[in-house]
């Protein structure tokens, strides 16, 4: 029978079970190691370690997990109470053995306590991991320097730059987890695990005495030179990647204890900088999206047991794979056969081409594709309760679109469009039931984007809204609620970039060095190579547009991107981008056609010209209520475009440059460019108040 010896503020209870003591981590949601969780450990192990009775103890979460760690929150706070690092180093010098029984998540800190522990038990269903590069930091209580001890540099290097939990069993695979326990019996398992410790006479394993796994870091040094290599691309930019390379490196070259020093002084930097900051913004920011000030939390949401998608194109394709992954019956419409047969041909490839390279079972792709039903009649959409419309963005197509689903669709059933720019409202008003009508845009490629703008109407229900936002989720995507305006504001913004970077090159800026700017920024491309991608030719035809603008001119000679091997730049058949002469001396006679002034522009100059007006237009967003809060904006350009995460997002970037500054740049570029510069009243407001977006 467990017997109650000790409680510490409730946050970790001691119960006796025989000779092993079994603390009980009781933490809120995540048992994350605040300072209360800190001090109650080091109490309750203390208590144990004092009790002659006790010849063993076992460190279990209650709840949900394990731990996910530190507590995020409390970084860049003056600490309080014992430090995590301190706080493992005298649990791994307990003189009786501690084995750590894990379920759920062991992240982070909760990872790096348990490799404190001598012994590790999991359930299979645990995930374990050091994701704290994700949050722009480094295993910093002695994560870089214990499990390269455990799984040898190689794995070490994989597990903390890449940041991804892993199941426990590939963890006990790697010798990371001692034991596996039966999903349903963990506590008693650790408990006899510990006692066969003790009858066994089994040594205290401390992972800081181990040397064998590290050798090979000596023995073979280049493996850390070829890591940045093959990992360069993913990691351009950031700073903690590296940081945890040093670390995991001084972790096979220095003692235990010089290397933690080490691991400490890397951490320090990394915690106080700002790509951190950006990071650990995002973490809540994201959480923080779920959250409608006027929808609350338990607003019921309407079941979804059947989706239908009309449109079978690109987008349509996408977004139908989205459900299907997630196990929920598709029916797709096209209007001719042939585009509908190309359209599962292509949803069949892409379910193919992953299942080649081993991330999906061959019998999945049959499962997947078994859930969808393909039609060429409207009407097989009566039974579906949320229809997706991914048509032409063409605002007459959608109507009628609209009031033929009104006629069809089952009462109650939600009727979304996928327009990337058009009125969500008027498209609702061909309805006699505009309550049931809502924006859901998704982001190409739509299967794998993780971005989805909910576009909530005048008359949207809030059970749509929270309905939408949910199965969002469901679906694996990050859903944003944005209002109606042209472009919402992933597009909108995008369009202040556009329009400047057009500008610039008519100007004299070439495209490959706006390009080039936006890229050493950070975001994956430019906005020429962004159009390439795309294609010049979306929403342009020889007969409306003629010969006005440089993409007109790109267009008609068949320049219209990586499609035709040529748009602003010239592509190789392995579509390598070179700039092309071609198009400079387009650019250079629409200039002069327009009168357009040439000049040299500095890459500062390119960058506040491409990024302020966008800061600018996320202020007017949120001046108009289309935004519910700045980070949410951040949300969008991180998962919808690709800015850098490390960045925090513009309206974030735009705090840290501090906004008296951007509004100083908005009106000089204002007085000699014009109003498209005008700053917005809430920046005036914020900037005269001293104040930033995180403020509001
Ligand atoms: C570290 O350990 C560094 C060590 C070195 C130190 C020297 N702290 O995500 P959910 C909150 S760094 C504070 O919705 P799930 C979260 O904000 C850390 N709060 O749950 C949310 O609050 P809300 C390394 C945290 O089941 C609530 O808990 N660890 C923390 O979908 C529930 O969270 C990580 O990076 C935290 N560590 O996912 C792991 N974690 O309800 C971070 C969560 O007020 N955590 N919260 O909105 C996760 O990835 C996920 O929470 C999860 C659970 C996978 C553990």
């Amino acid at each position: 029978m467990a017997q109650d010896v000790n409680a510490n503020d409730n946050v970790v209870s001691t119960a006796r079970e025989g000779a092993v003591a079994v603390l009980t981590l009781q933490s809120g949601p995540v048992n994350a190691l605040g300072t209360a969780l800190r001090q109650g450990i080091l109490a309750a192990v203390e208590a144990a370690e004092a009790d002659a009775a006790v010849k063993a103890i076992v460190l279990i979460g209650g709840g949900r997990m394990f731990s996910a760690g530190a507590d995020i929150t409390e970084f860049g706070k003056p600490q309080s109470g014992i430090s995590l690092p301190d706080l493992l180093n005298r649990i791994e010098a307990s003189t009786k053995p501690v084995v750590a029984a894990i379920h759920g998540n062991a992240l982070g800190g909760g990872l790096e306590t348990a490799l404190a522990c001598h012994y590790r038990v999991a359930v299979p269903s645990a995930k374990v991991g050091l994701p704290e590069v994700k949050l722009g930091i480094l295993p910093g209580a002695g994560g870089t320097q214990r499990l390269p001890r455990v799984v040898g540099p190689r794995k070490a290097l994989e597990v903390i730059v890449g940041g991804s939990p892993i199941g426990a069993k590939a963890a006990a695979a790697m010798g990371l987890i001692d034991e596996l326990a039966p999903e349903e019996s963990l506590r008693a398992h650790a408990i006899a695990f510990a006692e066969r410790v003790v009858a066994e006479g089994r040594p205290l394993l401390k992972i800081r005495d181990r040397d064998d796994k590290i050798a090979e870091g000596r023995e073979n040094p280049g493996l850390f030179s070829e890591f940045r290599q093959e990992n360069a691309r993913k990691t351009r930019g950031f700073e903690a990647p590296e940081a945890c390379i040093a670390c995991i490196e001084a972790a096979c070259r220095l003692p235990f204890d010089e290397g933690l020093a080490f691991e400490r002084a890397e951490f320090q930097k990394l915690v106080s900088g700002t790509q951190s900051a950006a990071q650990r913004y995002v973490f809540f920011a994201e959480r923080q999206t779920a959250k409608i000030p006027d929808v609350p939390d338990d607003t019921p949401a309407r079941p979804i047991a059947r989706v239908g998608v009309i449109g079978a194109g690109t987008m349509g394709g996408g977004i139908s794979m989205n459900f299907l992954n997630a196990g929920i019956p598709v029916t797709i419409v096209e209007t001719k056969r042939e585009a509908l047969d190309r359209g599962l041909k292509t949803i069949r490839t892409n379910y193919e081409n992953t299942a080649k390279k081993g991330k999906l079972k061959p019998e999945d792709v049959e499962t997947r594709m078994g859930l969808l039903t393909d039609t060429l009649e409207i009407e097989a959409l009566a039974d579906c309760d949320l229809i997706i419309e991914a048509v032409f963005e063409d605002m007459g197509i959608k109507k009628e679109i609209f009031s033929k689903l009104d006629t069809i669709a089952k009462p109650g059933a939600i009727l979304a469009s996928n327009t990337s720019y058009l009125d969500i409202d008027a498209i609702a008003a061909m309805t006699n039931r505009p309550a049931d009508v809502i924006g859901m845009h998704f982001f190409s490629p739509a299967n794998v984007m993780r971005l989805l703008e909910v576009v909530r109407g005048e008359k949207t229900a809030k059970d749509v809204v929270a309905t939408a936002m949910q199965i969002g989720r469901k679906i694996g995507k990050i859903s944003v609620l944005v209002g109606v305006c042209h472009g919402f504001v992933g597009n909108r913004m995008l369009a202040e970039r556009q329009r400047e970077a057009n500008r610039l090159i008519l100007e004299g800026v070439t495209p490959w060095d706006v390009d080039r700017v936006v890229y050493e920024f950070g975001l994956p491309m430019g906005p020429f190579t962004m159009s390439d991608l795309a294609g010049l030719d979306i929403g342009w035809s020889r007969e409306t547009n003629k010969s006005q603008s440089v993409r007109d001119l790109l267009c008609e000679q068949d320049r219209r991107g990586q499609k035709t091997s040529a748009g602003f730049y010239d592509y190789d058949a392995k579509r390598k981008a070179t700039p092309s002469t071609v198009t400079e001396e387009i650019i250079a006679k629409v200039a002069e056609r327009q009168g357009v002034t040439r000049r040299d522009a500095t890459d500062q100059e390119i960058l506040e010209r491409t990024l302020y007006p966008m800061v600018n237009e996320g202020a007017k967003i949120l001046e108009e209520g289309k935004a519910i809060r700045a980070s949410d904006i951040d949300i969008v350009w991180i998962n919808g475009y690709g800015w850098p995460v490390y960045r925090g997002g513009p309206m974030f970037w735009a705090d840290t440059i501090g906004l008296p500054k951007v509004l100083e740049r908005l009106r000089a570029y204002q007085a000699e460019y014009g109003d498209a510069f005008k700053p917005s009243a809430l920046l005036e407001r914020l900037a005269a108040e001293g104040k930033g977006f995180k403020d509001l």
